[in-house]
């Protein structure tokens, strides 16, 4: 075990993607592990997966439900209550169409999980952190899309900004309990994010990733098992991680003939 390792992480969307990257990697290292999401099948096979390497619970979870994840903050085993890491990660992209045909449903939706799913989480477990105190790390998963505008990204770059601002202002307030904030922030990355993004279209979800190379899981995993483990006087505000084939492109200029 890792000689920092002194409490457990909480992570959020870990049936999936960074979630699941991030378990499985923390877990080699020794941390214990409380792994949340809502597809409880997920949750059972990477217990039992992880259970030979460190004390895993499992707690399905809907982070837009907001009275449950109090309860279940609340209701944590003692094993388990010490919480040094929240990996504040479970969240959603939907509508890839331009913002005048998007569904409300959808903007909705992506509201709900991205902004009032992190801030339900955050809350509940912001008394964890503090009571932790110092070396202890709220590591929130947001976006390049924050600052990049791009066609299709209306609602889910403007939830990825919320949750870059609310780092920073965490920032604030937090001063003197010792807890570290960060937004780490990917560019595109390979996961089952398309497949949710494109509506389960797995031609159109494969197309994002074809002829490139994206980030894997696990990059952003080993950005998130790094961040816990950085000297108790150390904060990383921001990380932006892309791959190298990924970099900005000029303005759009509308021209008509
Ligand atoms: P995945 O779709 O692979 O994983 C998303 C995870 O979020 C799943 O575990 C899912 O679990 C969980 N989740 C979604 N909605 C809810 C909910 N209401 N309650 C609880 N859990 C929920 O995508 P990624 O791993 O790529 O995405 C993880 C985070 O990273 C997201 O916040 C995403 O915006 C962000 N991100 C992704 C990038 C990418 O290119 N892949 C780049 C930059 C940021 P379940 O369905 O079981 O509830
Ligand atoms: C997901 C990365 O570039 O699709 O947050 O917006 S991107």
């Amino acid at each position: 075990m890792n000689s920092v390792v002194k409490g457990s992480v909480f992570i959020t969307g870990a049936t999936s993607g960074f979630g699941a990257a991030c378990a499985r990697l923390m877990a080699q290292q020794g941390w214990p592990l409380i792994i949340t999401g809502r597809r409880q099948d997920r949750l059972d096979a990477l217990q039992q997966e992880l259970s030979p390497l460190t004390r895993v619970l499992s707690v399905p979870l809907d982070v837009r439900d907001a009275a449950a994840v109090k309860a279940e903050v609340e209701s944590l085993p003692v094993a388990f209550s010490r919480i040094q890491v929240l990996v504040n990660n479970a969240g959603l992209a939907l509508a890839p169409v331009p913002a005048q045909v998007a569904d409300l449903a959808d903007w909705h939706t992506m509201i709900d999980t991205n902004i009032k799913g992190l801030v339900n989480v955050a809350h509940a477990l912001l008394p964890h952190l503090i009571a932790f105190g110092s070396g202890a790390s709220m590591i929130n998963i947001g976006s390049i899309a924050a600052e990049n505008p791009y066609p299709g990204s209306h609602v889910y770059g403007a939830s990825k900004a919320f949750l870059k601002q609310f780092s920073y202002n965490l920032r604030c307030d937090l001063q003197g309990t010792g807890v570290r904030v960060t937004d780490l922030a990917p560019g595109i990355a390979e996961t089952e994010f398309s497949l949710v993004r494109t509506g389960g279209n797995a031609t159109a979800a494969d197309a994002v990733y074809k002829n490139t190379i994206p980030l894997t899981a696990q990059d952003v995993a080993e950005q998130i098992a790094y961040i816990a483990v950085l000297p108790d006087h150390m904060n990383i505000n921001r990380i932006e991680i892309v791959p190298v084939r990924q970099a900005w492109g000029p303005y759009a200029i509308h021209r008509e003939s």
